[in-house]
């Protein structure tokens, strides 16, 4: 090492010294610059997708300065951190998010008007990444923000599908799928770390031998080898410099995958076989909460999984051998979360990594791995619990399925200690269910292999732990804890709402957006009738902008005045959707037989329902085709004209939420209680000033104690009625409610049309008395009370609006920003790692 070495490096530093100016000249030189340079265009008359990309690269360079210094110094300080490994993160637009947590919407607002561009169209230019399916995949994605938005170090891994969430497309009343490649404008987002990659092994064998000291080992060998290419994604906080990572791997072959089957002489066959390796992460399981046991499905678990925990693995053996850290630090500096079983295969993995390759003995090994990983449940339905045939791990990860067998020996025995000869216990806690073929319990194993595991609202939790857990909660009672589901509030209030915003900013300052506490003393002002006037205002606003976009993008005209009610969720039987078009349908009726006076007690409504059905769910495919032809009928029809409109929103993703949620008078989230495990719709909607119609679950308990009774509009069975309503009807029908009979036999008799498949008899056949497992015909009474109450409520202009605001103003333990603060105190025990940016922007 000379001199010039140190000149080199002297002169480097000086070079890379300062940071880019962010004065509306300088952005604006940085936008001409991007489309001259990067988009190689000419630097006028562009059209706003060319200059979009121009803006987001503009916006990138700005992410990178601040990630880079953020994981440098997280690196240096040799902080926890926390790894929160998902097969989902539902993104959603990137632009607006960064500018906005970065301070700059301002500047770039008034850069691009200068020059003639309007940011909001710019920004409506983005295709939003769609990876992941609802509620768990958009969970991930605000813990994310708020990750950064707090400043833990904390990265999320994942994978980057080429095809996301499939585009839902309504073709002659009826969901039509097409594929979602996302990528076809290209991702600014996004940087490939060409340097960072590492090979996945599928299939092959297992060879044992001995070492010296003759001690038995194994090793995984042969099989395919395909590699794991890493694209990361800055993560910028809201108010901080901290910009964390996220992560997702792309597939693609191995270089020694190519030699093989070129060595057999066959190229047109090894051509094949490198495509087989890419397909792997090519697409999104559209699956909601109910799973497909594909093996390509396995195969994205495990390859995401062990790209994932390699990478971790050596962030962290940098720190081994130096100073006193040896593998059995790493629980000290490494916390992984597994979101659902979805990543559990990483259990196993570790321990193959520390029995295998680091050698250590099993004891040891076990105990590092049970430090380091947590579990969040995200359901008890047991559709939705994962279970892989055990012939299917044997072929494709053989050596998993010997150290599943061996954690599942081992914890087997401390069941026979614990509870000697109870076969029943046995065979129910066991990872193996003893069926044929056999199959691994991916959610036993999750519980067993890590230290703690989290429902994500009270009942859930409780339900959790008496249902599904029992046995478990017994031996490990300290394990299982709860921690409530939350959003954040810079998507789903500051950028969606920026009326609501600006109400909020005028009376408490900018603070509330990352301390949603501040928006309580609010509350007080729901007796101000000018502050109503105010609020009222704002929600005008946003239904006035919906308006316009349904008319402009469906060519459908609704009234800002009317009440607009929505359910806009994944499309599930537990959810009941049907409960709700039944409720319309009754609604229908009644406008049609109503006599002028009548007519005028009603309260306009707009109901909107959007939502994605599984491609293979054939009752919710059902269900889209009911909503879509009663929508056909009722809006055409002369006597609803100013009374009710139905509209199916097709496509529901992020961004449609974004400019839905805000228009809300009401929302539904109506599941048979006891089966949605929280929801987080039902926050959003809350904390943009909407109120709810909703069932005694998930997190509208919360919701409800949170903001009042008397803001909620709650009916139907109870959560610990279901069970015993389920077997009373089997041999003691209840009588049919007449108004739900009507609606039924308008179905039936086919005022909606008839289609050929008898779609809209089987979902009606699905609530026969006798075997309503929803229990909507149970329900459909109480129903219609809490939708009337809502009607005569709305009726009440100034108390409606003093409900709104009671309620939005009390929803600050929804942020997700309280959320992870659980998180991170009773699961990670990580701490904040602020990074503070020189004082001068010039002193890098
Ligand atoms: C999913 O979105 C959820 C649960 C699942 O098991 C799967 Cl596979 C996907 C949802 C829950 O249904 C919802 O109640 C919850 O709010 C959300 O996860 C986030 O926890």
């Amino acid at each position: 090492m000379g001199v010039d070495h140190l000149a080199h490096k002297e002169l480097l530093w000086k070079l890379s010294s300062t940071y880019l100016p962010n004065d509306v000249a300088s952005l604006q030189r940085s936008l001409v610059r991007h489309v001259e340079y990067t988009l190689a265009r000419r630097r006028y008359k562009l059209d706003t997708s060319s200059f979009y990309q121009a803006t987001a690269h503009s916006v990138r360079d700005r992410l990178i300065e601040r990630w880079t210094d953020t994981q440098q110094y997280s690196a240096k300080k040799g902080a926890k951190k926390v790894y929160y490994l998902s097969l989902e993160f539902l993104i959603g637009r990137s632009l607006g998010n960064a500018v906005s947590n970065l301070g700059l919407r301002g500047a770039y607002a008034e850069a691009l008007r200068q020059i003639g561009y309007d940011l909001e169209d710019i920004m409506s230019e983005e295709k939003e990444p769609a990876l992941g399916n609802g509620g768990l995949g958009r969970l991930a994605s605000c813990f994310l923000d708020t990750l950064a938005t707090q400043n833990y170090p904390a990265w999320g891994y994942g994978i980057r599908y080429k095809y996301g969430m499939f585009e839902q497309r309504i073709v002659n009343g009826k969901q039509v799928e097409f594929p979602d490649y996302w990528l076809t404008d290209g991702n600014p987002w996004e940087v490939e770390r060409l340097d960072v990659q590492y090979p996945v092994r599928l299939f092959g064998h297992v060879r044992e031998f001995q070492d010296p000291d003759g001690n038995t080992l194994y090793a995984w060998e042969g099989g395919e080898v395909v590699m794991a290419q890493a694209y990361d994604t800055p993560i910028p906080g809201y108010g901080t410099y901290n910009t964390n990572n996220m992560r997702l791997w792309s597939s693609k072959p191995s270089h020694e995958f190519n030699l093989a089957s070129f060595n057999a002489g066959n190229y047109y066959g090894a051509v094949e076989a490198k495509e087989r390796c890419e397909s792997i992460t090519s697409v999104l399981y559209p699956n909601d909460a109910t799973e497909e046991g594909k093996r390509l499905r396995l195969k994205q678990q495990y390859f995401f999984v062990s790209a994932t925990l390699q990478d971790i693995y050596r962030r962290f053996k940098k720190n081994v051998g130096r100073g006193s850290t040896t593998m059995k630090n790493m629980p000290d500096k490494v916390a992984i979360q597994l979101n659902d079983t979805h990543p559990a295969i990483a259990i196993p993995e570790l321990m193959r990594l520390l029995l295998d390759i680091e050698r250590l003995p099993w004891d040891e090994a076990w105990e590092i791995t049970r430090k380091v990983f947590a579990y969040t449940n995200h359901t008890i339905l047991p559709e939705a619990l994962e279970k892989w045939p055990v012939p299917m791990i044997t072929e494709l990860l053989p050596r998993h399925m010997q150290i599943i067998y061996e954690i599942n020996h081992r914890f087997l025995l401390e069941v026979q200690k614990m509870w000697p000869n109870d076969t029943a216990r046995m065979s129910s806690m066991s990872i193996i269910e003893e069926s044929s073929p056999k199959m691994v319990r991916m959610s036993n194993l999750a519980v067993i292999g890590s230290h703690t595991v989290n429902g994500v609202a009270m009942i859930h939790t409780k339900l959790l732990k008496s249902l599904l857990f029992p046995d478990f909660l017994l031996m490990w009672p300290e394990k299982f804890i709860n921690v409530t589901n939350g959003v954040t509030p810079r998507r789903w209030l500051l950028q969606a709402n920026p009326a609501l915003a600006s109400i909020y900013t005028g009376m408490v300052g900018p603070g509330w957006v990352n301390d949603l506490k501040r928006l309580e003393p609010i509350k007080t002002m729901a007796q101000d009738p000018q502050f109503r006037q105010r609020w009222r205002a704002a929600k005008q606003t946003n239904k006035q902008a919906l308006a316009e976009w349904l008319y402009r993008s469906m060519n459908i005209r609704v009234d800002p005045n009317a009440l607009f009610d929505m359910q806009i969720k994944r499309i599930h039987e537990y959810k009941r959707q049907l409960l709700n078009v039944l409720g319309i349908v009754h609604r229908y009726a009644e406008i049609t037989q109503a006599t002028p006076e009548q007519r005028k007690t009603m309260v306009p409504r707009v109901h909107i329902i959007a939502g994605k059905a599984a491609p293979g769910y054939v009752m919710a495919k059902n269900l889209v085709m009911l909503v879509c032809a009663v929508s056909e009928v009722v809006n055409s029809d002369a006597a609803c004209r100013d009374l009710l409109k139905v509209v199916f929103v097709p496509n529901f993703n992020v961004s449609l939420a974004e400019i839905l949620i805000p228009a809300s008078d009401i929302s539904q989230h109506i599941s048979t209680a006891g089966m949605e495990a929280s929801g987080t719709g039902n926050m959003k909607f809350v904390m943009n000033g909407g109120l709810i119609v909703g069932t005694m679950d998930g997190a509208n308990i919360e919701i409800e104690q949170a903001i009042g009774e008397h803001n909620m509009f709650t009916f139907g069975a109870k959560a610990d009625q279901v069970a015993a309503i389920r077997r009373k009807m089997a041999h003691d029908p209840p009588k049919i409610d007449p108004r739900l009979h009507r609606a039924m036999g308008m179905i039936r008799a086919g005022i909606f049309g008839k289609p050929d498949d008898g779609a809209y008899n089987q979902l009606l056949d699905a609530i026969d008395p006798r075997k309503d497992v929803y229990l909507t015909a149970h329900d459909f009474p109480s129903y219609l009370g809490a939708i009337a109450e809502a009607d005569a409520a709305y009726q009440y202009e100034e108390k409606w609006t003093a409900k709104c605001i009671e309620a939005a103003c009390s929803m600050w333990m929804f942020s997700s920003d309280r959320t992870i603060r659980e998180y991170a105190a009773k699961i990670w025990n990580v701490e904040p790692l602020p990074f503070r940016p020189p004082r001068h922007h010039s002193e890098r």
